[in-house]
């Protein structure tokens, strides 16, 4: 039998009593594996035609038919053993399509009423709103200028239902990922599958599936891939999977590398100036409620961080120095320009300073806002921070905003000590914070708290106010600007593209309760919204940047055929993100050294501290901060080798 041939009989047997067992110990454990007896193997609950009907054109295209027909299989599967039948094609059950198309009706015309006050010059303005084949719970702007997005099969189409597969052990318990690619506009064939791989993981089913790669943690490596740590064990309310994964933006594949120590489930990483990812937190194989403090780190001391996009590293994690004792999972980790990665955890008292070469952990003080917090739950919720612009030398500081939907504040850390900065119009959390190419901050996604957007736990219905982007100016002051169309906050995601878009994803429940073309397979969606730096219609030009690698502290030229409207120079970091953790986006601004006619001349960074080797979205600004689309150069401390592709 094939690798891409469903599972054989005897090991759909081997789950069903592996998940007896398990169901013994833990009464809430959902279990997927029994009703898997119900495979082609093993009496035929598909046909060929049911299985070719469920089959995904998209991966039909990059994977051939053997292996998207296993992938439908998986699907078809994932559903039947859920003992719901009412996704995609088959009968509504609780939750009926014409809700859907009702709900998109009313936000769309709330979302039109709403921003007629908004002058786009001032507040930008929302654009395309469009289908995805994907959730985007995991986001990844690429140096190829595509969007990697991924997630899971959810087992639910019921919004009032948990989505996610989080309990589930064994087959459905699997991921899924997508590339976007902008520059082919907003249909189906914008889209390309990108499947994990198919892994096995030690939750005694044999399980062959689709890394169920969710609600791991992701940072870039210095190659321009991406490394994703951690993962859904599946079960105990949320175990974590010892996965550690890279993305190749160029072949448009993933590797599976040697797994972690421990597993992790809501995890954060980090890259630090070294090129390393630190690895941090996350709930272990055991289950929710066991955030390992064990760090670790891609790859071992013993191997050289890869920076040839070319290839691809093959590498063990090893075991850091330091532990992270935090108690709450998904900490804000942040590498600042003094070469120290810094760990605020949602715990006020759990805030840290890491030491990458010694490998050791530093006290910072506590943040001050232990008494705003509810008493329930003396931590910060899931919510935004950034690390706050710092010039030509890099971010030296961290602004902490999302997180607590009872204080609207925002506290600094800067120089070690903490302070209370400006509030926002009123507490959100899941909220996603971004630096835009002229250094001011746009929050835009949030909630109430998790899976409730301000009434009440899986109730779709959203206050409108969360709904409600905001702006952060030069002073620190914030405005309200326009809404967005769909709300979105568990799960929800947004990234600067490269043209100076911003495009925001994410929150399947909101998805699922809000997409009329749910059936169609493409059961996500994506919102654009246009900053107001895109509507005065006059942008300076950038035509030519390096295609070779840039080091630090050098000189590099570029070209504009816009001279007289260039007042800076900017290099942003790309953002990879999830559960409104981002530890990559940086702003840097570069020096302009010398101008001769449309030749500039700009200085690089200084050290890899201000800005981890890697790829840079470089921008060209004039005096009111309207940005050039952005070419991507790449920063290294010694020469690799590897061109820009
Ligand atoms: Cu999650």
């Amino acid at each position: 039998m094939s690798r891409t041939a469903p599972p054989s009989r005897a090991r759909l047997a081997a789950a069903a009593a592996a998940c007896v067992l398990a169901s013994s110990l833990t009464a809430s454990l959902l279990c997927a594996a029994p009703a898997s007896a119900a495979g082609p193997d093993a009496g035929a609950a598909f046909t060929a035609e049911q299985v070719d009907a469920a089959i995904d054109p998209a991966e039909l295209a990059a994977l051939g038919h053997d292996e998207a027909a296993q992938r439908a299989w998986i699907r078809l599967e994932s559903r039947a053993a859920q003992g719901s039948r009412r996704a995609e094609g088959g009968p509504d059950n609780g939750y009926p399509n014409p809700m859907r198309i009702n709900r998109l009706k009313a936000l769309t015309d709330s979302q039109k009423a709403t921003n007629g006050a908004f002058d786009p010059a001032v507040f930008g303005k929302f654009t395309d709103y469009f289908p995805s084949p994907d959730y985007g719970d995991h986001i990844a702007l690429l140096p190829t200028g595509k969007v990697l997005v991924f997630s899971f099969e959810a087992v639910e189409t019921d919004p009032t239902k948990e989505p996610a597969p989080t309990n589930v052990i064994g087959l459905a318990n699997a991921g899924r990922a997508y590339l976007w690619d902008p520059a082919k506009g907003t249909g189906a064939d914008a889209f390309k599958a990108v499947p994990p791989p198919n892994v096995v993981l030690d939750d005694g089913t044999g399980a062959n599936r689709p890394a169920p790669f969710f609600c791991a943690g992701h940072s870039y490596l210095p190659n321009g891939m991406v490394g994703v740590f951690g993962g859904n064990l599946g079960g105990n309310g949320g175990a974590g999977a010892k996965l550690s994964l890279i993305f190749d933006p160029w072949k448009e594949q993933w590797t599976q590398n040697p797994d972690m120590q421990v597993g992790r489930w809501y995890p954060s990483v980090v890259t630090g100036a070294d090129g390393r990812q630190l690895i941090m937190s996350g709930q272990s194989e055991l289950g929710w409620g066991t955030p390992t403090p064990i760090v670790e780190r891609f790859p071992a001391k013993s191997v050289a961080p890869e920076k040839d996009p070319g290839k691809v590293p093959n590498a063990p994690v090893d075991r850091f120095g330091a532990d992270a004792p935090f108690t709450q999972d998904y900490p804000q980790l942040f590498s600042l320009n003094d070469g120290k990665v810094y760990g605020l955890g949602r715990v006020p008292g759990e805030q840290w300073v890491f030491d990458p070469k010694a490998e050791t952990r530093a006290d910072l003080p506590a943040r001050p806002d232990l008494d705003k917090l509810p008493a329930d739950a003396p931590w910060r919720n899931y919510g935004s921070a950034v690390a706050l612009p710092g010039g030509v030398n890099g971010p030296d500081s961290v602004l902490v905003l999302g997180g607590n939907r009872k204080d609207p504040n925002t506290y600094q850390l800067a120089g070690g000590q903490w302070s209370m900065l400006k509030p926002r119009a009123f507490g959100r959390t899941q909220d996603d914070t971004l630096i835009f190419p002229d250094g001011k901050l746009f929050t835009v996604n949030g909630a109430f708290d998790i899976r409730d957007y301000g009434n009440g736990p899986y109730n779709p219905n959203a206050d409108l106010k969360y709904r409600q982007t905001e702006f952060r100016d030069d002073q620190g002051n914030w405005k309200l600007g326009p809404v967005q169309r769909l709300p979105r906050g568990y799960h929800s995601n947004a990234v600067i593209l490269p043209d100076g878009r911003v495009m925001i994803t994410g929150d399947e429940l909101q998805q699922i309760a809000n997409n009329p073309d749910i059936k169609s397979g493409m059961n996500g969606t994506i919102e654009i919204y246009e900053p107001p730096y895109l509507q005065t219609g006059n942008r300076p030009a950038l035509d030519s940047a390096p295609t070779t690698p840039v080091r630090f502290n050098t000189e590099f030229q570029v070209s504009t055929s816009t001279p007289s409207k260039v007042s800076r120079a900017v290099l942003l970091a790309p953002i990879t993100s999830t559960h409104s953790v981002d530890t990559s986006q940086r702003h840097l601004e570069l020096r302009i050294n010398n101008r001769n006619g449309g030749q500039l001349t700009l200085q690089a960074p200084p050290l890899a501290a201000a800005a981890p080797p890697g790829y840079y979205m470089l921008f060209l600004l004039d005096s009111a901060g309207v940005p050039s689309a952005a070419k991507w150069i790449k920063l290294e401390a010694k020469p690799s080798g590897g061109q820009i592709p």
